[in-house]
């Protein structure tokens, strides 16, 4: 069911102690003052052996019913709580569903915008069947990936293999004078344990383990662009969503969109680095949930660290976006005095506007990633939501905290 205009969309979350029936009046109660549901989900209680907490969405047709449905569900659960409530727009606040627990980022599985299975008109492969027709069979991995499972084994064609060849050759003679040295780091111990070399395409699970080990973090497959939102979401568990095909071979050094090249030379670097992992991380608890004037904010910010940030180090400014560190043309300009450089402040790096088709007129100069995580967190906790979230690395999910 979508949302009426003149609706309040509700989250809520209340226990109950575990019995035959307990639900079963929960849901009688909710029925008899005609609230239909739009989601419910169910864990054991933290807190206690004997309950379960239950975690559910509806649309109430105004705040008034919202207190009914918890004076009416008090009567049949151990807590009832708000998490919250209300129309966008109206100063009030609607909490967007978000992802608690690892399997659910399952459900993004096949939301993805343009060019998961097609491609948009200028793509370099949109005229090109048999390129299509490789993406469909490489992007089904994505499509079918559950939480748990060991990502797929992809047999790059030869093709294939010698485009991410010229990517890997052009730009790792460039990552020397261009790279920042976390990422310098951590790419011989890549060449060492996950068969980074110009003679083959890494492989997403081997991949995905090394930076388990290193961080935490671990690659999912993905179709193609997913939304901000999931996207950001993902990042709260340290998870990153990673393309597994490879660019259209007749533009080795372009691409309109993240492919491979992109995710394993740019991004996963990073990801193994255990200060960037948790600045990644923070940026990913603040989406959960945000507004979506919030999460525009978010994106933006993430567009201009985790994609085109560049650092400082000494006299020396360095990239670590991974937009850069793929682009072997904007790798270099970025660098150069032609483009404008400012300082990374999270309010003000929020709603500077960007081009996405060339390069960058200005990037933000972070003084380190410790830095800019704390400031990304300050950033958060000024923002507009009614409770506050913490990841749970045991149980690999969110807690949802009260108020701030
Ligand atoms: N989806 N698969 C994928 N990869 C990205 O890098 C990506 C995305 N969706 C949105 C996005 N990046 C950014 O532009 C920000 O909006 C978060
Ligand atoms: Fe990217």
């Amino acid at each position: 069911m979508s949302p009426a205009s003149n609706t309040l969309t509700c989250n809520l979350h209340f226990s109950i102690t575990d019995g035959i029936g307990k639900l079963e009046s929960c849901l009688a109660a909710l029925k008899a003052m005609n609230v239909s549901l739009t989601r419910i989900e169910s864990r054991p209680s933290k807190t206690s052996d004997s309950e379960y907490d239950f975690f559910i969405e509806f649309q109430a047709e105004n705040q008034s019913q919202v207190v009914e449905v918890v004076e009416s569900l008090k009567k049949h659960s151990t807590q009832v709580r708000v998490i919250g409530s209300g129309t966008a727009g109206q100063g009030e606040t609607s909490v967007p569903w978000f992802p608690r627990k690892l399997s659910d980022l399952d459900s993004f599985a096949e939301k993805v915008l343009e060019m998961g299975e097609d491609l948009s008109a200028d793509h370099p492969g949109a005229q090109d069947p048999v390129y299509r027709k490789r993406r469909t069979e490489i992007v089904q991995i994505a499509k079918t990936y559950r939480t748990g499972q060991p990502i797929p084994h992809v047999e790059y064609t030869q093709q294939e293999v010698e485009t991410w060849g010229a990517v890997f050759r052009k730009l790792t003679a460039m990552f020397p004078d261009h790279a920042c040295r976390e990422h310098q780091h951590v790419f011989p111990l890549l060449v060492q344990n996950c068969g980074y070399n110009d003679k083959q395409v890494p492989q997403l699970e081997q991949v995905s383990n090394f930076l388990k080990d290193c961080t935490g973090f671990t690659l999912r497959p993905v179709m193609g662009l997913l939304t901000s939102r999931d996207f950001l979401n993902g990042l709260a568990f340290r998870v990153f969503h990673s393309t597994q095909y490879v660019r259209h071979h007749s533009h080795p050094l372009y691409t309109p969109e993240p492919d491979v090249c992109h995710e394993l030379l740019g991004h996963v670097p990073l990801f193994a680095n255990p200060d960037f992992a948790a600045f990644s991380q923070e940026i990913g608890l603040a989406s959960l949930g945000a507004t979506d004037a919030d999460l525009e904010k978010l994106a933006t910010i993430y567009w201009f660290t985790v994609e085109f940030g560049v650092c400082r180090e000494g006299e020396h400014v360095r990239a670590y976006g991974a937009g850069l560190l793929s682009s072997f043309g904007e790798l270099e300009y970025a660098l150069t005095d032609k483009p404008e450089r400012r300082p990374f402040d999270p309010s003000v790096t929020a709603v500077q506007k960007y081009p996405i088709t060339q390069y960058q007129p200005v990037y933000f100069v972070a003084e380190s990633f410790k830095d800019a995580q704390e400031k990304v967190r300050a950033f958060a906790n000024q923002m507009e939501r009614p409770f506050t979230v913490k990841y749970d690395p045991f149980t690999q999910s969110i807690e949802v905290l009260d108020s701030k």
